[in-house]
């Protein structure tokens, strides 16, 4: 069925505001402004946005270290995103977590983790949480295509399997990890065809494509909350810039058509130009949705340089649990 206005401006909105938190970052990091690794999520918005739009606020998620696009998609407070980032007192983790620690359990999103595969076991923990609970709610557990090659990625989908888990898995693969390129890291192509080992529904989905995103997480979600178990999700992607700060793997070693190609599907140009086809968008909404983003954005960074740094006294203070 096709979305409704307001969901194709919610989605356009999201997606928007993912890129330009992350272009941002950059800037900021680059200027000295904020501190840590930050790890762009550039190109990757369909598959945040096009998962987190079949979700409620009581579905939870488990991110990884390139987490600001699933923290935005499910909800968190880019204000305290932004004060987490500068290491200031009004940040998710009080300014001493950084980037790859951003959680709000008040919007289900259990944390990004700096642990390569380290969200696929937190998932099914989170899963077998809400079966037992009983309400129907679901979680969502994004990784990259290299914690697709970790040990944990076949315990989740094996434990997962067995307990009919409430769980979508939902590969991110940007064809890199780090420096490698997907081919290096796995004997066969696709991702999705561990599923078939494990009992669980695997579907490639081109994760540039928010609407195809959409509707086949729709689909895996609906199967999770009926109690038939948990499905592997592939969404083949491509990450744009660097791995993190570092200009990993070369650009030079990256074939020279190949961020061509792959920028040429822009997740956000293709929902602009599918919503004014449509005619549900039109060129001046599509200008003021990004006015607004950069204002929020602005006021984001502003409300994050007026929080004071953390008290220096408080170096061990919620490090430990009591
Ligand atoms: C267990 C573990 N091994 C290695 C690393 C170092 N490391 C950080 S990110 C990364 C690549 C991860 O690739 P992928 O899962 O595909 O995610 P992507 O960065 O492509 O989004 C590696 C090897 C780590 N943080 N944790």
């Amino acid at each position: 069925m096709a979305l409704d206005k307001p969901q194709v401006v919610q989605m356009l909105r999201t997606m928007i505001l993912i890129r330009e938190f992350d272009e941002r970052a950059i800037q900021l990091r680059v200027a000295g402004k904020i501190y840590g690794a930050v790890h762009p999520y550039v190109g990757q918005e369909a598959i945040a946005v096009g998962v987190c739009s079949n979700l409620t606020v009581s579905d939870r998620v488990t991110s990884t270290h390139r987490g600001h696009g699933h923290c935005i998609a499910k909800g968190a407070d880019i204000r305290r995103m932004m004060a987490e980032l500068f290491g200031r007192v009004d940040g998710y983790c009080k300014g001493k977590g950084g980037s790859m620690h951003i959680a709000d359990f008040a919007v289900g999103m259990l944390g990004a983790n700096g642990i390569v595969g380290g969200g696929l076991p937190i998932a099914c923990g989170a899963a077998l949480a809400a079966q037992l609970e009983g309400k129907g709610d679901v979680t969502v557990c994004f990784f990259g295509d290299g914690a697709a090659a970790e040990g944990e990625f076949h315990e989740a989908l094996n434990i997962a399997s067995v307990w009919k888990l409430p769980i979508v898995f939902v590969c991110e693969n940007n064809q890199y990890a780090a420096n490698n390129a997907v081919a290096v890291q796995h004997p066969g192509v696709d991702i999705a065809a561990h599923a078939g080992a494990y009992h669980m529904p695997g579907v490639i989905v081109d994760g540039n494509d928010v609407l195809e995103v959409h509707t086949a997480t729709g689909e895996a979600v609906v199967r999770a909350r009926r109690g038939d178990g948990p499905s592997l999700l592939e969404c083949k992607t491509y990450r744009w810039h660097f791995h993190a700060m570092r200009n990993t793997p070369p650009a030079e070693t990256r074939a020279s058509d190949e961020i061509l190609s792959w920028k040429a599907r822009d997740p956000i140009a293709r929902l602009e130009q599918h919503g004014l086809e449509r005619g549900v968008l039109s060129a001046a909404e599509i200008g003021t949705i990004r006015e607004r983003v950069k204002s929020d954005l602005e006021a984001a960074v502003a409300f994050a340089e007026q929080s004071p740094f953390p008290d220096p006294k408080d170096l061990l203070v919620d490090m430990f649990a009591d």
